[in-house]
């Protein structure tokens, strides 16, 4: 019986910081798993290094229910971003050795495709609305099929989710900022959002016709009252969703926004673990449930979030930001294809350069991802490449009101 023989917790910033654990059994197997926390890294390097690596040597790669357990339980302390996502990377590192042994892509150990592949949504922005149309139209001829649409709001500085404007083929992450810095901080004003938000869609629409699947991103902001009238005042527009429209971890605040409006709610990127879902789920207080495989405890234990969502008539939204790695992206692409209660998954291009030191086999094609079908989760790590990017302390934006208050970025 092969055994784990090493894991090394492997630090790289090509543009941006991703951490990655990666397990190597006796036999010579490796399997990578995604550890990355956006703007707190170290945490889980540490966590993953001083208490998690020592207690994996030795033991039998092929027990990943039982490694998930021991790790969870058996820490005491439980949940959590940098527990679960130390845990999401143990777990997603042992199903890519089990695909390796076993010879198939991970999504057959899964119980094999449910579909062609996954409907992907881009991310269009704009400062104004003749840049977000300009970016909407780069989104549609790279082949997206559905379209994330957030934009500045008149008086206001930079907000979340604006890239600035961009010409064709450029891409730009928007996060992080602040590399070697203090976070940047940016202005806020719930109530000029609010009139501008629906006036955008208004616009779009007219634009771009009724059939486009667009999204948005309410980043946490709003009350669940406030919240409540914007799903309401893009009920004409038609979304495929409205995310994170308050600040989710209050369950009970969703009660208020569903009885309102029947714009479909995504909830769920900052979860770590089911129980965050409980009320949502059980009370069919959302439509779509948005974790990274990298931040919930690994393929495990958001296979089972959504067979638990599935009772419910809820469907997957899988967070896919530029700062969950590619390992991390892939591993959601295998759970993706599988699960029959799949809705939709972000998809936020890497940079070259990431994609040179993470070498995918995923392919997106008429607007659907594939994670192919190499053994394990289909991704090559280049050690040399990465270490030429040292790693640089980088934190997200924080907001401020414009009276100075620290509100929801
Ligand atoms: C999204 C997210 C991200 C987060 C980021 C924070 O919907 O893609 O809101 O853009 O802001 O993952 O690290
Ligand atoms: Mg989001």
């Amino acid at each position: 019986m092969a055994t784990i023989e090493g894991a090394e917790v492997l630090i790289t910033s090509p543009g941006r910081n991703f951490v990655t654990l990666r397990i190597t059994t006796s036999d010579g197997t490796t399997g990578l798993g995604d550890a990355t926390l956006n703007g707190r890294e170290l945490a889980v390097a540490s966590y993953l290094s001083e208490h998690v690596v020592p207690l994996l040597i030795g033991s039998d790669p092929q027990r990943i229910e039982d490694t998930w357990q021991y790790l969870y339980r058996g820490a005491y302390w439980r949940r959590g971003p940098v527990t679960m996502a130390a845990i999401a990377a143990v777990d997603v590192a042992l199903w890519d050795i089990k695909g390796k042994m076993a010879g198939m892509p991970v999504y057959q150990l899964l119980g094999g495709a449910s579909r062609r592949g996954a409907l992907a949504y881009g991310h269009a922005s704009g400062s104004d609305i003749p840049s977000l149309f300009t970016s909407i139209r780069n989104h549609l001829d790279e082949g997206f099929a559905a379209i994330r649409v957030q934009t500045g709001v008149p008086g206001l500085g930079q907000v979340y989710g604006v890239a600035g404007d961009q010409k064709p083929g450029q891409r730009y992450d928007y996060e992080p900022a602040s590399r070697g810095a203090a976070p940047s901080e940016e202005s806020w004003d719930s109530r000029a959002y609010l009139r501008h938000i629906p006036t955008v869609f208004a616009a779009v629409r007219d634009e771009f016709g009724p059939e486009l699947p667009l999204l948005h991103d309410g980043h946490h902001r709003l009350t669940p009252n406030q919240a409540a009238s914007l799903g309401k005042s893009l009920e004409p527009h038609d979304l495929f969703w409205l995310e994170d429209c308050t600040p989710g971890e209050n369950q009970e605040g969703l009660r208020r926004v569903r009885s309102q409006t029947t714009t479909p709610l995504a909830i769920g990127e900052v979860f770590n673990s089911v129980f965050d879902y409980q009320t949502l789920i059980t009370e069919q207080l959302m439509d779509y449930v948005r974790s990274a495989v990298t931040h919930t405890g690994g393929i495990t234990a958001l296979k089972k979030i959504m067979d638990f969502a599935a009772v419910y008539q809820i469907k997957s939204g899988f967070h896919g930001p530029t700062d969950v790695s590619p390992v991390g992206q892939a591993a959601a692409l295998h759970l993706d294809l599988s699960i029959h209660n799949f809705g939709i998954q972000e998809y936020m291009k890497h940079s070259d350069d990431t994609l040179r030191v993470f070498r995918t086999s995923y392919t997106f094609d008429g607007g659907l991802l594939h994670p192919g079908d190499a053994p394990g989760l289909g991704v090559e790590y280049d050690d040399a490449l990465a270490e030429s990017f040292s790693y640089t302390a980088a934190y997200l934006p924080v907001n401020r009101l414009q009276d100075g208050t620290v509100h929801d970025w």
